[in-house]
């Protein structure tokens, strides 16, 4: 690695140690996050200490045992073994490690701002175990301007100079869980540092595993990098979501019109209606972005929109299931409703700000009785009441007067559901039309009824 000038002497020890693949690497907090980045660098023969401040967690991992989907215990277990990877709940330890990775959950107050907590704990532990020639790199998604305006002056108490002592850089997370094309190595990696040092050294470490790496002149526009990409999602989520609202007054399926949209091959990117988003990070980044602007006397209007209209889908689908019950006499009160899918999204187990869970917590309230399957989540925590799955089988889906599609998992037998049930409603477009023995409502358009559906209207030579 060549030194620079701007380098100081601390700096260019640590750029020999990086590039000699010699700097041994903290990673403070392991979930979804943390746990992939540790066992990718782990696997590359880099000194690894993961920090964790659930026991449970630490004794899992020290095990060879994964509790994250996309971390396989084969492979953690190997990184284990091998001596390459530790994980402790001891933080005293970060002070061994010559570069720290922050990847600590951000999610919001009960009042819906910014919820700081883990990551004023986790600049805690660090603090206390500061030394010079030490690099830290916050991940954990944040508003612009948090890592140089509230991480770096914690840092600096310590009387270590950021840029000469120490180095500081903003990273963000791009993890898409179920995502088995694009992992930690093969997804770019954007970092921005506080100075041109901490960007470069940050780089450089980065470089040792991840295919590539996109170096930005600010750990403010890394931070920012990260809310573009996460409120594009929320807003284009929500525009097909106000599509399917606009359809359902249009008499349209909204389906076949995006799916008829998304033959241009060109200028058009997909995107899905739904029951509402979910997840740790598309609900939540966006409001991060218009929390810090409303401090800028701005008010981000296409988040807020998107959200108002994301946030509105649990209701509208309980509706939609309200007036399928109505259109055969019956009344979501006193109605056996099955829910198919808590999930946040397909092919993942959890089910943190899941649409799903308003569905069933709105349709209790009206009086419906609700029974969810979901063959990723076997049991369920609602409002303090245990809910445990039911198997989905013939019975079961004979059994309920409405099903509820909200999650689309690739290992559900969709033929089955649209068989054996006698009311459905899809809003995820997974039930195959020509199976649908009983009504089949989708999030828009008019009801497909009968062995099959209706014949789709003949195409005009
Ligand atoms: N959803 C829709 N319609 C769509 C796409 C998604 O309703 O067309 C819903 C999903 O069902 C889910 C929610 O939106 O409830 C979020 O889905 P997601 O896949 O966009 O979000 P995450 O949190 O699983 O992962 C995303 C990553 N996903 C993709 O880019 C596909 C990525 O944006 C980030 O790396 C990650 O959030 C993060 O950690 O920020």
């Amino acid at each position: 690695m060549t030194t620079s000038p701007v380098r100081t002497a601390a700096a260019n020890e640590l750029a020999a140690k990086i590039e000699a693949r010699k700097a041994r690497y903290g990673v403070l907090g392991l979930g979804y996050v943390g746990l992939p980045l540790a066992v990718a660098f782990a696997q590359d023969g880099v000194e690894v200490v993961g920090f964790e401040v659930d026991a449970t967690k630490v004794t899992e991992l020290n095990a060879g045992r994964s509790y994250i989907d996309d971390v396989t215990s084969e492979d953690l277990a190997a990184v284990v073994k091998s001596g390459h990877l530790r994980a402790t709940t001891d933080m005293g330890e970060l002070a061994d490690c010559d570069i720290i990775s922050i990847c600590v959950p951000t999610p919001l107050s009960k009042s819906r701002d910014p919820d700081l907590s883990y990551v004023d704990a986790a600049t805690t532990s660090v603090e206390r175990c500061l030394r010079a020639r030490q690099l830290v790199i916050l991940e954990s998604t944040t508003y612009p301007g948090m890592t140089s305006e509230y991480v770096q002056p914690r840092l600096e108490q310590s009387g270590l100079v950021v840029g000469s002592d120490i180095w500081l850089a903003f990273s963000p997370e791009r993890v898409d869980p179920a995502n088995h094309r694009y992992g930690i190595r093969n997804t770019p990696k954007v970092v921005g540092g506080v100075d041109p040092v901490s960007t470069e050294l940050s780089t450089a470490f980065y470089r040792g595993s991840i295919e590539h790496v996109h170096p930005v002149t600010s750990a403010s526009a890394a931070e920012m990098v990260k809310l573009l990409e996460n409120t594009f999602r929320s807003v284009n989520i929500g525009l097909v979501n106000e599509v399917a609202l606009m359809c359902d007054r249009l008499g349209l399926d909204v389906n076949e019109i995006i799916r008829a949209a998304d033959t241009k091959p060109f200028g058009f990117m997909r995107f899905d209606p739904g029951p509402g988003i979910g997840g740790h990070c598309i609900p939540l980044d966006p409001i991060y972005l218009s929390w810090k602007l409303r401090h800028l006397d701005y008010r981000a209007r296409f988040v807020e929109l998107a959200q108002d209209v994301n946030t509105g889908m649990p209701g509208y689908l309980v509706d939609r299931i309200a007036t399928a019950l109505n259109a055969r006499k019956k009344s979501v009160n006193g109605a056996n409703v099955l829910v198919i899918g808590v999930a946040y999204k397909r092919d993942v187990s959890d089910t943190r700000e899941s649409p799903a869970l308003e569905v069933i917590k709105r349709l209790e309230e009206r009086g419906a009785s609700v029974r969810y399957a979901d063959p990723h989540v076997p049991e369920l925590e609602l409002a303090g009441q245990r809910h445990v799955a039911v198997t989905l089988d013939e019975t079961t889906l004979r059994d309920a007067d409405c099903v509820g599609v909200t999650t689309h998992h690739t290992d559900i037998d969709w033929d089955l559901v649209a068989r054996a049930s006698s009311l459905i409603v899809d809003a995820r477009s997974v039930i195959p039309a020509g199976e649908v023995r009983g009504e089949l409502w989708r999030l828009s358009g008019p009801p497909l009824v009968g062995e099959g559906v209706r014949a789709a209207p003949q195409v005009l030579a």
